[in-house]
């Protein structure tokens, strides 16, 4: 069912030309103009194959963000189209009077979220959630808010403030390069994949101007500093460095050109995200010194080298594993760069101590060799996640404004997208474990909630079904017994347990849950869970181990004693700072799994949510190779069943888009009475006189439904009449919930 097509420009005025009626007609009479019909909730009829034979024709003809109620579609062009993105454009979104009335565009979703924060009745905070699959356009979509917001809620332009304006919105501009070189990676399904995710609170004085903003982030998938699947790349900036240092650097780090690191695969890749200069740049713009951003690199530098040693088996089980002979020297230069004593290095990753007895006597046993590599790459995770956390905390200063100076947020939020690969492990599980819970605020919030608002309200409505993932999320996270409870379970026990033996655990506990999946072709043990957006397969093996992430006390003490200043910063030695992987002694507190943690932060994070307005925009991969010009009607169609668009676009359409609140309506409308009452006496008047017993607060939005059918059959007349005062009527009517909001 794939299908090719060639895209061609159309101009990027904003403005449709034509009205959304006169769409509809020609959809309906023929395909010619279909990719002019911009709003699927006028699709008729809504099915998955219409909206995919509309967006399809959108797509072809350059035509990238289509309405479909309230959520706004992006599909993601996979070429620049700088048109799209210019400055002349948010200006024209900015200014219009209405922005939902233009073309729909990202610019369009952020205009009327920022109006919304302005409101003068009751501002609240409001949030953006860009949600799709990995390589959908999600990052890409954000970083464009960002910039539309550094310039339409820009400071006024008095020199002096202007230039204090631009520093903020620049710095907070100058945190994505950072924070993408760090945290972002080349995989299989995306060139620029996020690794982590990102909550970024843009926060607005009570003029409306962006004083500052604060980043919170959610599990870097820190494994990939030392394992990256075939094909797959390292972080960003370690090519970056390898790739952009001057021959001095080079030097310095002992980087020599065409040097060979494990941890560095496919480095023949050129990506356009291999730009040492622009991180660097925006490093400085940050307050990030050079000589800081120097210490920065040799630690990296010094990591990878760390992952180029390696152990020989030992015959002895008594004695530790020795160094290959090629390891010896990327051993020295690694302690070089990082500041730290060879020796103490060596027997750190080699031999284990272990305190035991009443005495806390301390006992060392010789590692084996695959022991030696996993601290090695405990080493080198703990290394960069404390980096990575101290980088965010460095940007957060450098961008957020005091408590003072700002009074409300837009929220824009960014995570990984869900992701299916050949091998599944616990950093997907808790990938796709987020995604679930954001499908599930928008099903809570939209699908759910609207029927159920109108079923309370009394309107007339039939219940539209929708796929509910609930059941997944139980499956995952539900009480008492889940995957991640059983995976904590393990945890807890510390028994050894085979990866076969989780499977069957997880498969025999969990047999009743609609959401697991079967698995026959498999060689290796693993469970499927059924996601709202495809089967994905996670293998148990190093599951348990990757949740308890532990971190051998001796790795952290060995980093306190480096003499690198910035190691100094990120593993201090004051007793005051306890370390979360060194339980003391006797007392041990829990320890949190990795699954613990990563669902108390979405916990916190869907609270955060729950309190802002949201607002939605849904991006689509039209295809899994990244190409422009190309629709694979499959690969689209599976996306659209996924997020229960077909669903969103029947409630739209059904719905009632328009939410006023009573007060608010009787004061904007009022006028509206005495016109009405002219040209047709209504037998009940929707603006009945103060205190009249209908207008209460608590008034059914399903009693006001006859009133406001009045003024509707009443508005051709009062088109006329307000024609007559040389004021054309600008409304088409849209279905209006006067509801308790
Ligand atoms: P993601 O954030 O949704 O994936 P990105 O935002 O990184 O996906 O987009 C993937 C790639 O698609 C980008 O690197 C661009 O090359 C291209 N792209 C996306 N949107 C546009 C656009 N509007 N115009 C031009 N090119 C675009 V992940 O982070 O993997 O879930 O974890
Ligand atoms: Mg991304």
């Amino acid at each position: 069912m794939a299908s090719q097509v060639n895209g061609h420009s159309s101009g990027s005025d904003a403005h449709g030309g034509k009205s959304l009626r006169e769409d509809l007609q020609q959809f309906l009479g023929g395909e010619a103009l279909l990719h002019e019909l911009d709003d699927l909730t006028k699709v008729n009829p809504v099915t998955l194959e219409t909206v995919l034979r509309c967006l399809q024709a959108r797509y072809a003809a350059d035509m990238f963000y289509t309405s479909a109620g309230c959520t706004l579609v992006a599909l993601n062009p996979f070429k620049p189209v700088p048109q799209l993105y210019s400055p002349a454009l948010m200006g024209e979104y900015h200014a219009a009077p209405q922005p939902q009335k233009l073309r729909p565009h990202i610019f369009s979703v952020g205009e009327q979220t920022y109006r919304n924060v302005q409101s003068l009745i009751e501002p609240v905070n409001q949030s953006i959630i860009v949600s799709g699959e990995s390589g959908a356009g999600k990052t890409w979509t954000s970083r464009c808010l960002m910039k539309f917001y550094a310039v339409v809620a820009a400071s006024p332009t008095s020199l002096e403030s202007h230039k204090i304006a631009e520093r903020i919105e620049q710095r907070i501009l100058n945190s994505n390069p950072v924070m993408e070189a760090f945290g972002n990676a080349c995989t299989l399904r995306n060139n620029n994949s996020s690794r982590f995710g990102k909550f970024i609170q843009l926060q607005l004085n009570s003029a409306h101007q962006m004083t500052g903003a604060a980043v919170q982030t959610y599990l870097l998938e820190k494994t990939r500093v030392a394992c990256q699947a075939s094909s797959e790349r390292n972080f960003h900036i370690f090519y970056q460095i390898c790739k952009g240092a001057s021959v001095d650097e080079r030097l310095q780090w002992h980087l020599p050109e065409g040097a060979s690191f494990s941890w560095l695969p496919n480095p023949e890749r050129i990506l356009e995200e291999d730009c040492f200069q622009v991180t660097r740049e925006a490093m400085l713009h940050l307050g990030i010194d050079i000589p800081t951003q120097n210490n920065i690199f040799q630690v990296l530098a010094g990591l990878l080298h760390l992952g180029n040693i390696r152990f020989a088996d030992s015959e002895d089980e008594a004695q530790p594993c020795q160094l290959m002979d090629n390891a010896k020297c990327s051993i020295r230069t690694s302690a070089s760069l990082l500041q730290l004593p060879e020796d103490p290095l060596l027997e750190t990753l080699q031999i284990r101590t272990i305190r035991a007895g009443r005495q806390q006597q301390v006992f060392r046993k010789p590692c084996s060799q695959a022991e030696c590599d996993t601290r090695r790459d405990c080493l080198a995770k703990l290394v960069y996640a404390r980096l990575f956390d101290w980088l965010v905390s460095v940007i957060n200063s450098s961008i957020c404004a005091d408590l003072d100076s700002w009074t409300t947020f837009i929220g824009l939020l960014d995570v990984y997208g869900f992701e299916s690969f050949p091998n599944n492990s616990l950093e997907q599980l808790c990938i796709n474990y987020a995604n679930e819970k954001l499908q599930q605020h928008f099903v809570a919030h939209y699908l759910r909630a609207q029927q159920e608002e109108y079923a309370v309200e009394g309107l007339d409505w039939s219940f539209v079904n929708y796929q509910d993932n609930q059941a997944c999320l139980d499956l995952i996270e539900g009480s008492p017994i889940s995957i991640c409870s059983l995976i904590n379970e393990e945890c807890r026990l510390n028994r050894p347990s085979s990866a076969a033996q989780l499977q069957t655990r997880i498969e025999s506990a969990l047999a009743g849950s609609p959401r697991l999946g079967h698995n026959r072709l498999s060689q290796k043990p693993s469970f499927v869970v059924v996601h709202y957006a495809g089967p994905v397969q996670y293998h148990t093996a190093g599951l348990v181990e990757k949740n308890k992430d532990p971190v051998p006390p001796e790795l952290t003490r060995l980093l306190q004693q480096s003499q690198d200043r910035l190691l100094k910063v990120l593993f201090p030695t004051d007793p005051e700072v306890k370390s979360q992987e060194e339980p003391s002694g006797q007392s041990r507190a829990p320890v949190l799994t990795v699954v613990s943690k990563f669902k108390a932060s979405l916990e916190q994070l869907l609270q955060v949510l729950h309190s802002t307005t949201p607002h939605y925009i849904r991006c689509i991969k039209p295809n899994s190779q990244g190409q422009a010009h190309t629709f694979l009607q499959e690969e689209v169609l599976s996306q659209l069943e996924a997020c229960g668009l077909v669903e969103t676009i029947h409630i739209s359409a059904a719905g009632f888009p328009i939410r006023i609140p009573h007060q608010n309506f009787v004061e904007r409308y009022k006028l509206l009475r005495r016109l009405c009452a002219r040209i047709s006496p209504a037998p009940h008047s929707p603006f009945p006189d103060e205190g009249h017993s209908e207008w209460s607060p608590h008034t059914k939005a399903a009693t006001l439904q006859p009133l406001l059918q009045d003024i509707l059959h009443t508005l051709p007349a009062l088109t006329q009449a307000a024609a007559t005062l040389g004021d054309p009527a600008k409304a088409t009517p849209a279905p209006v919930h006067c509801g308790r909001t």
